[in-house]
Order: structure tokens, then sequence, then C-alpha cells
């Protein structure tokens, strides 16, 4: 199948981080694609990709960068498609630079920034976008929710019926 989401990282070093965002599309079989880019180190061949993605097929852009992170902002200047940016955290600021670097993008250029080192929930985001006029991902969705739902429902029993002191004793094993 063709992807339809874009996972783009700044560098491999991004790369444990945005391995969340691949983990959550493969559980709702939404094909995707992986690469890493970098607005400052090599800009000219990010921008050809963000500019060629809508016409590949693609739905959807995830970019996380750490820093002075330019890239999902860069990708946003060069398609309509819809870019989700993940702040990657840094040792020097601890993500609040990449935060503040994806999130305050001017009027006119929208990222839907997640928060810091959030690709998960960038991945979750591009499977809802998607779900949008694909059922079967919908579905697929749905199913996630459920499930999730259910699991805490199923704590709450639990710390109910056996207490706080032994539900932290055994989750601390
Ligand atoms: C950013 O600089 C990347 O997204 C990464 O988070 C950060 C550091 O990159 P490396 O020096 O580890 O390649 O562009």
């Amino acid at each position: 199948m063709k992807p339809q989401v874009a996972i783009i990282m700044g560098s491999d070093s991004d790369l444990e981080v945005m391995s969340e965002a691949a983990k959550v599309l493969d559980e709702l079989i939404v094909p995707y694609e992986t690469a890493i880019l970098s607005t400052h180190r090599v800009a000219q061949e990010t921008a050809d990709f963000a500019k060629s993605a809508k016409q590949k097929g693609f739905k959807v852009l995830i970019a996380g960068a750490g820093g002075a992170a330019a890239l999902p902002g860069s990708i946003a200047s060069v398609t309509t498609l819809p870019v989700i940016g993940v702040p990657i955290a840094t040792k020097s600021l601890e993500g609040l630079d990449s935060l503040l670097s994806i999130v305050q993008m001017p009027p006119g250029v929208p990222v839907a920034t997640v928060g810091i080192n959030g690709a998960k929930n960038a991945g979750l985001l591009a499977a809802q976008i998607i779900a949008t006029f694909d059922t079967s991902v919908a579905k697929n969705l749905s199913e996630y929710k459920f499930k999730q739902k259910e699991d805490v429902l199923l704590k709450n029993k639990k710390l109910h019926q056996v207490g706080w002191m032994k539900y932290l004793k055994e989750k601390r094993k």
C-alpha cells in the first residue's frame, strides 16, 4: 500500500522518539514512510521532499526536530498538507527550545504541535486525519480508543478491589 503519512526527523538522534509515531501507525494499520531530512543541513532535499509529498500521495506529514527546530515550519511553508510537529527533548533546554521553535508559527503557516517527545500523539493525530476519509482506519481507531477505555476501567476496578497499597506494590514489581 502507498504510504499515506511521512514521518520526517531532523537527525537519526530523533529516531528513538519518532519511532513511537511509527509504532502507533503500525498498530492502526496506516502505511507510512520514514525519512531523515534537515532544514539546516540538507535544505534543498528537504524542500524537494515537502514540495512533492502531496503529488506522491501523502496525506499527512509528521516532522520531529530538536533545538532550533525549523524542520516542521519549513515543510509547512511549501505544502498544503497538514503538518504535525514533534518537539524533541534536548540536553541543554529539555525541549522547551524545540517546542517554542515549532509552536510559534506565523499566521498563515500552521503546524499542529504536540507535546515534547509527543510522537505517539502525532501518530494518533495523523491516523485521525486519515480516518476522516478511510473507514478501515476509522474502525481501527475506534477499537484502539475502546481498548484504552477498557484498560483504565479495569485498573480502576482493581484499585478498588485490592486498595492502593497492594496496587502500588504490584505495580513496582
Ligand atoms: C536537530 O538537531 C535534530 O532534529 C536533532 O534533534 C538535533 C541534533 O541533531 P544531531 O546533532 O544529533 O544530528 O536538527
